[in-house]
């Protein structure tokens, strides 16, 4: 293929690019070009509420233009890398869309990330440019930038929404408009972040056509139209919230995006009741608090007819509760931001709905379930996901070595998820196989923060596992060897967060061992740790009630 690529990135061959062209699932249309069009069918409807701002459709795509025009003016150009890292206000769009007009391509940090995470990205994407706000949830990330920027040479500018101090005011970007040439569609519009299994983070590639397929295809399957309201209330640069179908399908559909700074229920349920809402998306943790807090609150949630989970598995007895207790219908989402998304369908079955992550998007995802050796098993036999399809990527960005693994011979991704297939193509995840802790939906690579463990001098060997919680349904343990005397627990974490790692990464307990269990051929045996430590915490809790 021979379209112009981001450097490092995988394209799909041109075989199967040219199906997809012609199946209609790619049709040539930038992110930029989606926003323009529809605020020349839309231009007065209200796209965004942001607290009390309030943008239309004309404003939105004007806005856009203007800060596009400002980031030309200090250097950034196509396939420039830009670390977006922001907080669900309007700037999150406005930059993202202002790059994606330029062809620059946004990476997309999460507000939890600190200084290990966000310098990576931008060491390894080179990135020219890092977009934050001034402080939020009481943390001053001018403080982090200036952190990173010491640890990234590619690094020209830290851009701020509220006060910059001595770095660039993301309100002096304002320019007046230019006109930029269109990106090529079938370029890389962002980088996406994969929750990882392996020592260093991945990011993932995703081109305008890919994602804007599984945007608008997910706005279908949902019923988004001009009339729907998403609240937004997970983070917004996460994959599920921005196009499953989030605020990019509704932004394609035409409605109102509402974000919500917190997804707490007295802030999101007033900004229901205020704002109308009719569809949003919450990961599992946030859906048992909101079902918790609803029948003691008096909000009216009347206007909300949707909810959707995702990011991690749903416990039967939530999902059963979500339509008595909120009034309206459940959807689950299961997806990756490699690419595969499911959904349950409005008119499936309630079984299915309560009962399995959903069918794939599209006919043309493919989806495999196979044993240990990439053997296909029978029908509805549990095993290994992988899957490759019109918006499923072929490679990490800039990751070889990685890509080889994670990847078959003939280009699918080994999601590392357990999952069985019933015949209707609904999809149970049943479990795990990458060695990763899904904590209520963020995700934490145990190779990542074991190796940051491994750089304290008392310890000797490490190893990270889930162990079951009621609330976030896994959170993790460091099982630790030590060198000599064990040092004290709280030395560890502080240790990991002088280290620049995100919160969500230090390990919620650590356990001191003499030795690890080993599997036949020698491996930790990690299965064994994490029955040990669900075990203890059964004890300690008949301890702590008998
Ligand atoms: C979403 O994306 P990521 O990239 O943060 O995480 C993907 C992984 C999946 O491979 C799976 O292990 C887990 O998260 N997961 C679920 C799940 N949804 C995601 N596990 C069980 N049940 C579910 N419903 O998490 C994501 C991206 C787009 C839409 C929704 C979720």
């Amino acid at each position: 293929m021979t379209r112009a690529f981001l450097d490092g990135c995988t394209p799909w061959p041109a075989e199967a690019a040219a199906y997809y062209r012609a199946m209609g699932y790619w049709r040539g249309q930038s992110l930029g070009a989606m926003l323009r069009e529809r605020a020349a069918s839309n231009p007065e409807s209200v796209a965004l509420v942001c607290g009390e701002r309030r943008l239309s459709y004309a404003q939105l795509d004007q806005l856009c233009d203007q800060f596009a025009a400002g980031l030309a003016r200090i250097g950034i150009t196509a396939q420039d890398r830009v670390v977006v890292q922001l907080p669900n206000v309007a700037e999150f769009f406005i930059a993202c869309f202002a790059l994606f007009r330029l062809g620059a391509v946004p990476v997309l940090a999460l507000p939890a990330h600190r200084r290990s995470e966000i310098a990576y990205f931008c060491q390894l994407a080179e990135a020219k440019a890092y977009v934050i706000a001034a402080t939020d949830g009481g943390f001053d990330y001018r403080e982090l930038a200036r952190e990173v920027m010491r640890e990234s040479p590619s690094l020209q500018h830290v851009i701020v929404c509220g006060d910059a101090q001595e770095l660039t005011a993301f309100d002096a970007l304002y320019d007046a408009p230019r006109s930029f040439p269109c990106p090529d569609a079938g370029a890389v519009a962002f980088l996406q972040l994969s929750g990882g299994s392996t020592g260093l983070p991945k990011l993932i590639p995703r081109t305008h056509d890919d994602y804007l397929y599984s945007v608008r295809a997910s706005a279908a399957i949902c019923g988004l139209d001009r009339h729907s309201v998403y609240l937004c209330a997970l983070p917004v640069a996460h994959n599920f919230p921005l196009s499953s179908p989030g605020t990019l399908g509704v932004l394609y559909a035409g409605g109102r995006i509402v974000l919500a700074r917190q997804a707490n229920p007295d802030h999101a349920f007033a900004l229901i009741e205020a704002e109308q809402v009719t569809i949003t998306a919450l990961v599992p943790p946030l859906a048992m608090a909101w079902l918790d807090a609803a029948p003691r609150r008096t909000h009216d949630l009347g206007s909300l007819q949707m909810l959707q989970v995702g990011g991690a598995r749903l416990s039967r007895e939530s999902a059963l509760r979500v339509g008595p207790v909120l009034g309206c219908a459940l959807q689950q989402v299961f997806g990756m931001a490699e690419g595969l998304v499911n959904y349950t369908r409005p008119d499936d079955d309630f079984e299915l709905v309560v009962g399995t992550q959903g069918r794939p998007i599209s006919p043309d995802d493919e989806v495999r379930v196979v044993d240990e050796d990439d053997q296909p098993l029978a029908p509805s036999a549990l095993g290994h996901l992988q899957t490759r399809g019109p918006y499923t990527i072929r490679g990490y960005y800039r990751a070889e070595l990685h890509n080889s693994r994670a990847f078959t011979a003939d280009g699918f991704y080994r999601t590392g998820d357990l999952v069985r297939q019933l015949a209707s193509g609904h999809l149970v995840v049943e479990g795990r196989a990458k060695d990763q802790i899904n904590r209520g939906g963020d995700k934490v690579a145990a190779e990542e923060v074991e190796n940051h463990l491994l750089a304290h001098s008392a310890v000797h060997d490490v190893a990270l596992v889930a162990m079951p919680d009621a609330y976030l349904g896994e959170r993790s343990c460091a099982f630790v060897i030590a060198r000599g005397a064990p040092p004290r627990k709280g030395e560890l974490t502080a240790f990991l967060r002088a280290r620049g790692l995100a919160q969500f990464k230090i390990p919620d307990r650590i356990e001191f061992v003499g030795h690890f269990p080993k599997t036949g051929v020698g491996k930790v045996d990690k299965r064994q740790l994490r029955e040990r430590i669900a075990q203890r915490l059964i004890n300690d809790s008949n301890h702590i009630t008998s």
